[in-house]
């Protein structure tokens, strides 16, 4: 991880809008539709750069930039080849960060666009000396040909980045149906928005400094959403149901800080407030777990929870580089620090594993 030359001090934006120095960059389809979910709902992030190669990925996108890559030139869309092409565009997407001191990279990993070029946008970021934060939509552990890419693209972003907020699809979708993206990707934006800055009324909220501080970290930080169902006054089961997802996704006595974003529809006294997310100490962490919290009332006719957790030094789709899967994690030969083309040459590997 490379060190900034700049402090957090610099990053105590209290009014709203950060205007360009808080930037947002979507990359591939699973990016750009969160960040144009969170574009409508956040009045702090302002400034989004659509890094893709669809352009029906920002079809409806009205607020932001955008780098639209010509994949069709090459007639290849491998990862390695789509880093390439977004490579001659390097100087278009510096002149849009380069007011920014800090930037969050969202993508989904399991795609050729974001596992290819989200890598290399956190390079060029880290290069600019920008706090770079890489945002990872992680593929469903049924899209098994995804995972190949997600988990050596996952690999390299971790070792460069600031911070990493991993988000596990399978524990974001209440059922694996076909159309639960949007669903997704609204719980994703709602629980980004109340954890980066959200200024709304009624609100009291993690200063943006303080989240970016708890976030650079060399661990994971894994963020889970749930709700109480119908019992909105249920607010330590909504807490409960959010914690239940990370024991999937991570080894959870590993949580040392978390962050806990309560969203109810009524006021809740500040007795509740402490008892409901008190409780989590019971399901993350071994005990010693620090945890802050906001709470945003008047919104829903729910409880929802949004829970982030870090200092995870694994995850499950760490498993998912099956070099290291076949070769060993001792030896020279896994990939940690190496380029992505060397991972691309290796997809056999993954085709022997999948039999
Ligand atoms: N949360 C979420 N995940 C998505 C969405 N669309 C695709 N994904 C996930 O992201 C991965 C990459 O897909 P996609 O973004 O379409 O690929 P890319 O455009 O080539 O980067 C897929 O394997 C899915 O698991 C979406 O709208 N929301
Ligand atoms: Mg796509």
């Amino acid at each position: 991880m490379l060190k900034l030359n700049h402090t957090l001090q610099e990053y105590p934006y209290s009014h709203p809008g950060y205007g360009k120095k808080v930037a947002v960059v979507a990359v591939g389809t699973a990016g750009s539709k969160v960040a144009a979910q969170l574009s409508k709902q956040s009045r702090l992030l302002e400034h989004y750069l659509y890094v893709t190669c669809d352009e029906a990925d920002v079809a409806n996108v009205t607020k932001g930039e955008f780098v639209l890559i010509d994949a069709l030139v090459t007639g290849k869309s491998s990862p390695y080849a789509l880093r390439g092409l977004a490579e001659e565009r390097v100087n278009e997407i510096r002149q849009h960060l380069k007011e920014s001191k800090l930037v969050f990279v969202i993508s989904g990993l399991g795609g050729t666009v974001g596992s290819g070029i989200a890598p290399w946008i956190v390079r060029e970021a880290i290069q600019m000396n920008i706090m770079t934060v890489a945002i990872v939509l992680m593929p469903f552990a049924f899209e098994k040909q995804k995972h190949f890419f997600a988990g050596s693209a996952l690999k390299r972003i971790r070792a460069m980045a600031h911070g990493v907020i991993l988000i596990d699809n399978d524990e974001f979708a209440k059922q694996p149906v076909v159309d639960a993206n949007a669903e997704i990707n609204e719980k994703i934006a709602l629980a980004l928005n109340k954890l980066l800055g959200s200024s709304e009324e009624r609100e009291i909220t993690v200063a943006l400094n303080n989240v970016v501080n708890f976030l650079r970290s060399n661990s994971y930080s894994v963020l889970c959403v749930d709700d109480s169902g119908q019992e909105a006054k249920e607010y330590s089961k909504a807490v409960m149901n959010a914690a239940s997802h990370f024991g999937k996704t991570v080894d959870t006595s590993e949580a040392c800080k978390s962050i806990v974003h309560l969203c109810t529809g009524e006021s809740i006294s500040m007795n509740e407030l402490v008892s409901s997310i008190g409780c989590l100490s019971s399901r993350l962490g071994n005990g010693t777990m620090s945890i802050e919290y906001g709470l945003s009332t008047g919104l829903t006719n729910t409880t929802t929870a949004v829970i982030m957790a870090t200092g995870f030094s694994k995850t499950k789709f760490d498993n998912y580089d099956p070099i290291d899967a076949v070769l060993g994690k001792t030896g020279k030969n896994n990939l940690e620090g190496q380029d992505l083309d060397s991972s691309v040459n290796c997809q056999f590997i993954l085709q022997n594993l999948e039999c």
